[in-house]
């Protein structure tokens, strides 16, 4: 019963997710493509502050040098209410077990503030995804570093770097992403007030979920934003590339939500690990890799059942 149940849930899951972002529309005003550059030195749609450089291949936000902060700013404020932002970017340096601090992707009220976290402004409003490389708590919290996490802030909360913000965000994940030769990937989407972050971290082309949490209420209007920083510890924090998706939504809504405040109801977040296939060419195998695990386990079971028979018999006629 049970790997039948799995072979369908499994298929329902690439054939539904395989069809992704065949409906979604890219807004050129909040992505950032190569060539970067328009006219002069000037990037469409993204100022730039900081340590930031342009060149013709990455931007990078801070190079491999201590106490550097550099951010890129969109400046077009987000009137979708459904999205995906697809941040394609590269953490590498000299440091083989001493790095950081590491980069955050923001969606907030204000832009162009340098500031402590992860290069820009604390007491901020809006949406934080941070990928901090260095882990300042040794104790308190079980999570290995590189890690993943959001955090939804009204303008009264404190990032605390001491304790890796682990006090305020509402979901995280570990994820080794450091020194690779391919480009990694992270999406950040947020759809019907649930925030997902997904990454493509070992160029499979295909997402893993780092989390998903609900009941996450975010304003339109804001500004999207990356900034990194360096301090004791450095490395080069290079952004590649970023692919805003306006997400197809059924569902007509008529909430004005250009002044609400941005919050988030629960801190519970759902930690489940699944594979989102980018393509269906992944989603295939893994059905296939699925379908011929299932076949092993069912055919392991089934040898063992008589096994296990055939050694009842034995037994048996050996008292009788
Ligand atoms: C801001 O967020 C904090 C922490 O979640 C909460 O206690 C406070 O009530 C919020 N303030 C407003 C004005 O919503
Ligand atoms: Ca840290």
């Amino acid at each position: 019963m049970y790997p039948t149940f799995l072979i369908t849930l499994i298929f329902y899951q690439t054939f539904t997710n395989a069809e992704w972002n065949t409906k979604d529309y890219l807004k050129k005003e909040h992505s950032l493509l190569k060539p970067y550059h328009g006219t002069r030195m000037t990037i469409p749609h993204w100022d730039f502050l900081g340590s930031t450089i342009v060149s013709n291949n990455y931007i990078r936000l801070t190079s491999d040098d201590q106490s550097k902060i550099g951010a890129i700013w969109n400046t077009v404020p987000c009137s979708t209410r459904h999205w995906e932002l697809q941040v394609q970017f590269k953490v590498h340096g000299k440091g083989k077990d001493l790095f950081g601090d590491g980069l955050a992707i923001w969606y907030t009220r204000d832009r162009m503030i340098p500031g402590p976290v992860f290069g820009s402004a604390d007491y901020f409003y809006g949406l934080a995804v941070l990928i901090d490389t260095y882990s300042n708590h040794n104790g308190e919290h079980k999570h290995q570093h590189p890690y993943i996490s959001a955090m939804v802030n009204n303008g009264t909360l404190h990032y605390d770097h001491d304790r890796d913000g682990t006090h305020t965000q509402i979901a995280g994940c570990e994820a080794k992403l450091r020194n690779f030769d391919h480009d990694t990937h992270i999406v950040v989407r947020y759809e019907y007030d649930t925030l997902t972050v997904l990454t493509d971290l070992e160029n499979k082309r295909a997402w893993s979920q780092c989390f998903s949490v609900s009941g996450i209420r975010l304003p339109t209007g804001y500004y999207f934003g990356i900034s990194a920083a360096t301090g004791d510890l450095s490395d080069n924090h290079d952004v590649i590339g970023v692919h805003f998706y306006e997400l197809d939504s059924d569902v007509k809504d008529t909430e004005d939500r250009s002044k609400i405040l941005p919050s988030a109801v629960s801190f519970e977040p759902m930690r489940e690990h699944i594979d989102d296939p980018k393509s269906s060419w992944s989603g295939m195998k893994t059905f296939f890799i699925m379908m011929i695990c299932s076949i092993i386990i069912v055919s392991v079971i089934i040898v063992g059942i008589m096994l296990y028979q055939k050694h009842k018999e034995k037994s048996r006629k050996r008292f009788y």
